[in-house]
């Protein structure tokens, strides 16, 4: 039989993980013939709660499920994991400042960036949903020196599907005729969902859509707001939309990306496009053979650029902050 690829879940009793976890153990990421063997990891205090999850995990029957391991500590939840889907952080509180949350997260994300530099699968890739994002994977990253900083990614797959399912309704189309989406920068209201890459039916979406303010005073902000819009319709911020996102990004990265297309991944910048190298910003990105690639040769316009610096701006000052509290 197949040996089960091993996939750490942080925060794993939280509302992503209750979507996420059975995604996975049904076999999302890697198909119906490669069994899974789920390590959850959880503060303390919650143990008891993913306890009941794993009952219910359990009584899924899942045939590609072959095991479920929690835990409190990380050294013993990653020991050898594949991948590592880190989702557990710390959200902001009533009057916290930012620089409060860029360390509370610090507090998380260094220890769990040196737990897997110490005992992950040389193969590991991590990905980060928990906010701030980008910043998180930066802290986890730059605290696993052993880790090549390509396996390292966060999460803005859920803003590049936002874009997709904004545009289909646009156009009516079906969102099987829109390809090359793509969303730069910072998973953050600064983020830029840009349309003048994308296509519909193999058409510039743009020129498709005709109407430069409906992209500029609709499209973007519905897109870069939809988090904001989920917690004042839901009363709880966006999770199964958020747990489908990370499948889809975990699946693609470990799969590849189809011919023709390309998907949105906060990796670590290369300089590609202006963003400063080491910045974790999202690009459009191919992926063959496991390994990501960063879209070579699309011509920025000047409102794309705007954009783009904007949202890229902020990760540098999101980066000098955490750098300041020496947790890279
Ligand atoms: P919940 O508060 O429901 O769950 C978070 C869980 O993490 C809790 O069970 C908590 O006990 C656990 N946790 C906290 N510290 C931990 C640690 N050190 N180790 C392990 N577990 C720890 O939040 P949920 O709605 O599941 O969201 C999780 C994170 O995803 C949040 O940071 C949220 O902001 C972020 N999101 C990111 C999105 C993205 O597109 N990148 C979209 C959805 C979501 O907003």
């Amino acid at each position: 039989s197949t040996t089960p690829v091993k996939v750490a879940v942080t925060g794993a009793a939280g509302q992503i993980g209750y979507s996420l976890l059975f995604r996975i153990a049904s076999g999302s990421l890697f198909g119906p013939d490669t069994p899974v063997e789920l390590r959850l990891l959880e503060i303390t205090p919650a143990l008891k709660a993913l306890e009941g999850v794993v009952m219910e995990l359990d009584d899924c029957a899942f045939p590609t499920l072959s095991s479920v391991e929690i835990g409190d500590d990380p050294e013993q939840v990653f020991d050898g994991v594949n991948h590592a889907l880190l989702v557990g952080a710390r959200p902001r509180g009533p009057g916290m400042e930012r620089g409060d949350l860029l360390e509370a997260n610090g507090g998380i994300f260094a220890p769990q960036g040196k737990a897997l530099n110490k005992v992950a699968a040389d193969d590991v890739r991590v990905t980060v949903t928990g906010n701030p994002a980008n910043t998180n994977a930066l802290i986890a990253m730059s605290n696993a020196p052993d880790i090549p900083a390509e396996r390292f990614a966060a999460l803005t797959r859920l803003d590049h599907n936002r874009a997709i399912s904004q545009l289909s309704s646009k156009l009516s189309v079906p969102v099987t005729e829109i390809r090359k989406m793509t969303i730069w920068g910072n998973h953050s209201a600064t983020q830029y969902p840009d349309l003048f890459h994308a296509e519909v039916g193999g058409r510039n979406a743009a020129e498709a859509v005709g109407d430069q303010q409906w992209l500029e005073e609709t499209f973007i902000p519905t897109v870069a707001k939809r988090g904001a819009a989920i917690i004042e319709a839901r009363g709880a911020s966006s999770a199964a939309s958020a747990a489908s996102a990370t499948v889809d990004h975990v699946r693609d990265w470990a799969q590849g990306t189809p011919d023709g297309d390309w998907v949105s991944m906060s990796v670590c910048s290369d300089g590609s496009y202006g963003v400063p190298e080491g910045l974790i910003s999202s690009f459009p990105v191919t992926v063959s053979d496991g390994a990501w690639s960063i879209v070579q040769g699309l011509e920025i316009d000047d409102f794309s650029r705007g954009r783009i610096d904007a949202s890229v701006a902020e990760l540098e000052e999101e980066r000098t902050a955490v750098t300041g509290l020496g947790l890279l």
